[in-house]
């Protein structure tokens, strides 16, 4: 495969300062390993909005919602260009909001496919406008893929500026939902809140806990998520390194204990893109600002450099 890097420096999403620098964090780890890793690929940056950071807050329940439209419509115009020209889109992100727009970008390129994604974080991602506790967007991508608003579980009231903006964000590129609740998979899900348990529960959908990982191994998991995804034509991977077990991830806005190993979730993901369906994958929420010796940034760049050696030679 052809990669090409789509670097997404933007953080307004994260309720913590910081994550925008964790691409360039990445950068210096391959550096300090005297890799040069990313003379190989193009890459293009996405122009972000990151100035909105010192305006006031427009809207409590959907944080600078609407610099998250206008990063949406670049990032997945950008994913879709990508595609198009036949490369491999590895998308580097600041916080996880922007893979809402990865996947827009994915379901635009290919509206016939039938889209399959395999989040792996501590957190769920499906909280709503209606139910953030944050109201942080990078609590909701998978809500905005989904097309879900969570209504039966809604406690905020929105402004129709806000509601208008949500709207916008679940339906860009005209395709809504772009994924299906039983076209997800969870992998170390240990962080969420009731409103999107609710979901998980009415939805059914899949969730394979830190502990199911470790008993039945990296290659017994992907043997099984092949065998999930069969009627998927196509496969997302998200990362998001606060997957990992808080002892190594300092370096991120959200540390969760009882995550994976770093020798676990390199092989999974390397085992994964093995996977011919395997279209995109992403890594995000390296908070350099966090951490100490930059080893968030180290161990993000080891998964990144692995797993792309193998796209590389499939
Ligand atoms: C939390 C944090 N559930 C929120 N989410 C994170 O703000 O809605 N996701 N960190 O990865
Ligand atoms: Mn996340
Ligand atoms: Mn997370
Ligand atoms: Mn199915």
């Amino acid at each position: 495969k052809n990669i090409k890097i789509i670097e997404v420096p933007s953080e307004i999403g994260a309720g913590t300062r910081g994550a925008s620098l964790g691409i360039e964090a990445i950068k210096i780890a391959a550096l300090d390993f005297m890799s040069n890793f990313f003379i190989h690929f193009p890459c293009e940056k996405i122009p972000v909005e990151n100035k909105l950071l010192y305006e006031p807050i427009e809207s409590p329940y959907a944080k600078r919602i609407k610099g998250i439209v206008s990063m949406y419509e670049k990032v997945s115009k950008a994913v879709y260009d990508t595609i198009k020209s036949g490369f491999f889109p590895v998308v580097l992100s600041g916080d996880h909001s922007i893979s809402g727009a990865t996947i827009a970008g994915l379901k635009m390129a290919k509206p016939k496919s039938k889209l399959g994604v395999i989040w792996i974080d501590a957190h769920a991602d499906l909280h709503t406008p209606y139910t953030t506790p944050s109201g942080n967007l990078h609590g909701m991508p998978l809500a905005i893929s989904l097309n879900e608003d969570n209504e039966e579980y809604a406690v905020h009231e929105l402004d129709e500026e806000t509601k208008k903006h949500w709207n916008y964000l679940k339906n860009i590129g005209k395709i809504a939902p772009k994924v299906l609740p039983e076209d997800v998979v969870y992998i170390s899900l240990r962080d969420y809140e009731k409103e999107e348990k609710g979901l998980i529960d009415k939805y059914g959908m899949k969730v394979i806990s830190t502990k199911e990982f470790r008993t039945k191994g990296a290659e017994n998991i992907v043997r099984s998520l092949t065998r999930y995804f069969s009627d998927c034509t196509d496969i997302y991977v998200s990362f998001d390194v606060d997957s990992l077990d808080s002892s190594l991830t300092k370096g991120t806005g959200t540390p969760v204990s009882n995550g994976l190993r770093e020798r676990e979730a390199e092989d999974l993901i390397s085992k994964l893109m093995q996977n011919r369906k395997v279209c995109c994958f992403e890594i995000t929420e390296v908070n350099p600002t966090l951490d100490k010796e930059n080893l968030m940034a180290e161990i993000a760049f080891n998964i990144l450099q692995r797993s792309v050696n193998v796209l590389m030679m499939s």
